[in-house]
């Protein structure tokens, strides 16, 4: 790897079937938060999204809509885009998988695997619905009926193309056996080991019950498996084939963020198509939980999905991405509900974080003229007093963040900046900016006071940066600083200590997270029809 290599994070790509939900929206918003956490690094960094626009799914959804596939993807697309959008989602590249550079990049890839022997032609044979016009596999049906409409199936024989993957079964456990973090989280990875123990099967990647999908070259019969089309999205959206270089500066991906429901196809597929190809692997898959809502299973029959614009209109951009990352630990289940969203919110952050940031601006417009004071040692306030505690807390922060990152424990990450939120309120109770302000003599400890807190402030602005974008451009506008998404400074040098310049304006404060009143959450329940 060149040390130029850039750091190549994705998301899954969503099925145009259907519109974005809150699922859809945390494994995006995750992602963004490593990407942004990783620019600010100074890394270079290329992230990608998109949408998986072929398949049967969506040729029965448009079918159902009375509309060709294309006209529900180009449709459907908007919806994804348009959330990324409210999300603040930072992607480099959005990649549809029914563009031209794409079609051909799947036929190429199925041709590298078909010129290594890997596949051939044979007999698929499972179960049908007709109706439905889909096969299952035994354990899908529900007692014995198709998942979908719950008529009764056939076991019936098309012809299929194979992938050899039964293979690679060998060369992918002693590829895990070296590389220990490739699945994260640690028990997710002992699941795939024991599952490709039990023995790969070859796997059917073409299909003739439908039409909505990529011709098999040389034989258009058959349309490529959703799958192996889907998959092939994270080096078709590198440069594969035809940009070698572009393809060798971002592949392999460091991280493919997915959810758990998918990691077979990412930890077992992809890597034996991968591998077919002579690719290298990806270094690593992360499979994060599932969101439950209210307790229950998010679906359309229980017409309890979670619509995240409409908690956008309600809630606003950074109070859902802080929930979504704060709620959770990262790899493990979660549920949902208003009820620890609103308590997070005026909690974490319009008690914690709003509340701090109000005071210390009030008290420095208060105390001193709107501007940055000095601080040590020109305020001639000794460190120990006023800037070690809080130099010694933001550094605690810092660490915590970068080790949490490493890890994608977010919710750590958090929790570690919350820290230091809360050390700057205490410092602030227990300096008593107030009192000291009635005395001339204490002039410099309470300049000394105000440039830590404020200092603090900048510094937390600086590690939320990748976690709540919005709240941190507020906030460091509010700190009289405009460093600009673009051109900020590295992590290592925002967080050095000392960065607010004596003298600097403040700009105007203003409530970063109005408190959610109980008039407002009435209105928020009566939204959502929520009844008590
Ligand atoms: O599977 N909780 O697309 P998809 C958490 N097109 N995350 C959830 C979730 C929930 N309840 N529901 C969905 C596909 N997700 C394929 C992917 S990739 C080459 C092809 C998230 O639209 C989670 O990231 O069904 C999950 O993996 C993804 O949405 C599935 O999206």
């Amino acid at each position: 790897m060149t040390p130029e290599k850039t750091f190549y994070i994705t998301t899954p790509i969503y099925y145009v079937n259907d519109v974005p939900h809150l699922g859809h929206a945390y494994t995006t918003v995750a992602a963004d938060t490593v990407a942004r956490y990783r620019r600010l690094e100074g890394k270079k960094v290329f992230f990608l999204t998109g949408t998986d626009e072929h398949g049967q799914k969506v040729e029965r959804a448009a079918r159902q809509q009375g509309e060709a596939p294309q006209e529900l993807a180009d449709r459907v697309v908007e919806r994804f885009k348009g959330l990324w959008q409210r999300l603040e989602i930072s992607n480099d590249y959005f990649i549809r998988t029914t563009e031209a550079h794409h079609k051909g990049a799947v036929q190429h890839f199925f041709n590298q695997v078909y010129e290594k022997g890997d596949i051939y032609l044979g007999d698929y044979e499972d179960w049908y619905c007709t109706p439905c016009e889909t096969f299952w596999t035994e354990t899908q049906l529900v007692q014995g009926n198709c998942p979908d409409c719950g008529r009764s199936v056939e076991k019936l024989k098309e012809k299929s193309y194979f992938f050899r993957m039964s293979r690679y079964q060998e060369a992918l456990l002693s590829f895990y056996a070296q590389n220990p973090h490739f699945v994260q989280p640690q028990a997710r990875y002992n699941e795939i080991i024991r599952f490709v123990q039990g023995g790969l099967r070859d796997l059917s990647i073409s299909r003739t019950s439908f039409r909505w999908g990529i011709p098999v070259p040389r034989d258009s019969q058959h349309v490529i498996y959703v799958w192996f089309d889907a998959l092939a999205n994270y080096i078709s959206a590198a440069g594969y084939p035809e940009d070698p270089q572009q393809l060798e500066s971002l592949w392999p991906a460091n991280i493919h963020l997915i959810g758990k429901d998918i990691l077979r196809f990412h930890a077992v597929y992809w890597p034996t198509f991968l591998m077919s190809a002579g690719l290298p692997l990806p270094h690593q898959i992360f499979s994060h939980g599932w969101w439950t809502v209210e307790g229950r299973k998010m679906s359309k029959s229980l017409q309890n999905v979670v619509d995240p614009n409409r908690l956008l209109d309600q809630y606003g951009v950074d109070p859902i991405r802080y929930y979504l990352l704060r709620e959770v630990a990262f790899g493990l289940d979660g549920d949902f509900s208003h009820s620890t969203l609103i308590h997070r919110v005026n909690s974490d952050l319009a008690n914690d974080l709003g509340n701090l940031l109000s005071r210390t601006l009030s008290m420095a417009h208060r105390y001193s003229q709107g501007q940055v004071p000095p601080g040590y040692p020109a305020s001639g306030c000794p460190a120990a007093e006023v800037s070690e505690p809080l130099r010694a807390a933001a550094e605690r922060a810092l660490n915590e963040v970068r080790r949490s990152m490493e890890e994608l424990a977010f919710h750590k990450a958090l929790a570690g900046i919350w820290e230091l939120v809360g050390a700057a309120n205490k410092f602030i109770d227990e300096k008593a900016p107030w009192n000291l302000a009635k005395d001339p003599e204490q002039r410099d400890r309470l300049d000394g006071v105000l440039y830590s807190t404020l200092e603090a402030l900048r510094q937390t602005a600086t590690l939320l940066s990748p976690f709540l974008p919005g709240i941190a451009r507020q906030m460091e506008e509010q700190l009289g600083i405009h460093p600009g998404d673009g051109e900020r400074p590295t992590l290592g040098e925002a967080t050095r200590w000392g960065g607010m310049k004596a003298g600097k304006a403040l700009g105007k404060p203003e409530p970063l997270f109005p408190r959610l009143t109980a008039e407002r959450i009435a209105e928020i329940r009566s939204s959502f029809r929520i009844e008590d």
